[in-house]
């Protein structure tokens, strides 16, 4: 049925920098978090070493509080801005100074039960990635919800991977779009500038950046500093699917008082997410913690906590039917904006378009809730996407024309995985 799998294999064999995968040549040429761990659990069905090898190379960027930044610069690349002049994060290997969902204990799982089914897991290999991924987790709690809420927060809009997500744009119009680091954009040299983030976006990201690195990247000072923050639920839910992971970890190597610990701290999030659901809109909201309100745009991230959580069947039913009604009229699924809203743009970037990581996450949460009819529906349009255009970055829902970078690498990785 997949029919491409050793090009899908050769593109991470290229975009290999030496143990560590690159997004795409050129328009990304460092190490991006969420997307090595993706990019991991492609490699767990077909190179167990290699797989742990791209999460060794992320956790080598690891912060001494805990946080794994968004970008790792193992080696320099003048081929993308903001680079580490910009960051200004005095880290030991160069990296940026926030941080991306944690994805990383999900592929450590991964990685391990397939490790275990063929014999080939590697003990010490597999702990210190597990204490790395602990720290992490604490990290989140620490950090990102310092009050002990159960939701996590973003200061970013680039920490939820959705950059331009239209649910970003009421908290976005509060941030000045004046930089004192000059915007020198690089991405629209190698793509089409009306598949990316507008020019705004990148004034504000680099506004919020400057921001952040005048306090030192202090988590502290920055929380207070912070001109946006959102109680994220896409974030939010998938720490708490890797924490469940974590769990399971913590357990299969015998840290029974750490197993406690990451119980305590997931139930806290499973309630918290749980209080999120929006019965009006069949969805999921994140959390505006400046404004005080939700989120009410209509994104992909109102249907990611149906990876973490076990609803109840009518719950289940009525995000089910959500999506199906957004799918209606799209040559490729899923759209990560409500088509019928105004912010929808099928091109531009998080502003609409599918993404094969995305699907993947969508996939999880409907079979965990029941709707294994539609995951394989959503699993079929992601694989005939692929073979239709290539392994794009992302897709345009309404012509399924391939679009962003090409030879991506969580595209194939998802492929790979997909394929299972
Ligand atoms: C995109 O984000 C980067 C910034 O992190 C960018 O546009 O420069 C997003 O799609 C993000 O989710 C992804 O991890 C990254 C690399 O693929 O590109």
């Amino acid at each position: 049925m997949t029919k491409y799998i050793d090009e899908a294999k050769a593109i991470l064999a290229a975009n290999d920098r030496g143990g560590y995968t690159v997004p795409t040549d050129r328009l990304y040429p460092f190490q991006w978090n969420w997307d090595s761990a993706f990019v991991a659990m492609g490699f767990a069905a077909y190179d167990i070493d290699r797989a742990y090898r791209e999460l060794e190379r992320l956790a080598e960027g690891q912060w001494t509080d805990g946080m794994i930044p968004h970008i790792v610069f193992h080696q320099p690349s003048d081929s993308y801005f903001p680079g580490p002049d910009v960051w200004r994060t005095n880290h030991v290997i160069p990296t940026s100074g926030i941080t991306q969902p944690p994805v990383f204990a999900m592929a450590l799982r991964k990685i391990y039960e397939t490790a275990v089914a063929t014999g080939s897991v590697e003990n010490k290999r597999t702990l210190t990635l597990y204490e790395a991924a602990l720290k992490w987790h604490r990290w989140w709690y620490s950090a990102r919800d310092p009050e002990g809420t159960g939701l996590v927060a973003l200061l970013h809009p680039w920490e939820s991977g959705s950059d331009n997500s239209p649910a970003w744009d009421v908290a976005l119009a509060r941030v000045a779009t004046t930089t004192e680091t000059p915007v020198v954009r690089k991405d629209i040299g190698h793509v089409n500038p009306q598949m990316r983030p507008r020019d705004e976006d990148y004034g504000r990201f680099i506004h919020l950046l400057d921001t952040y690195a005048a306090c030192g990247w202090d988590p502290v000072e920055q929380w207070q500093q912070a001109e946006f923050k959102i109680a994220d639920i896409q974030t939010s839910a998938i720490l708490l699917k890797a924490g469940e992971d974590l769990h399971y970890l913590a357990a299969v190597l015998g840290r029974a008082g750490e197993a406690d610990e990451i119980a305590v701290l997931n139930e806290r999030t499973r309630q918290a997410l749980k209080a999120q659901w929006r019965s009006h809109l069949s969805r999921f909201v994140s959390r505006d913690l400046l404004a005080g309100e939700d989120v009410v745009a209509a994104t992909q991230a109102g249907f990611i906590p149906l990876l973490a959580l076990d609803l109840d069947e009518a719950t289940a039913d009525a995000a089910a039917a959500e999506m199906r009604r957004w799918c209606k009229g799209m040559k490729v699924v899923f759209p990560t904006t409500e088509p019928l809203s105004a912010s929808f743009e099928a091109k531009r970037y998080w502003r609409g378009p599918a993404w094969a990581i995305i699907n993947w996450l969508l996939i999880e949460g409907l079979h965990r809730n029941g709707h294994a009819g539609f995951a394989a529906e959503l699993r079929q349009s992601t694989i005939s996407a692929i073979e239709t255009e290539g392994f794009a970055e992302y897709f345009d829902p309404k012509t399924g024309e391939g679009c962003g970078g090409l030879g991506f690498s969580w595209t194939a990785a998802a492929y790979i995985a997909l394929e299972k």
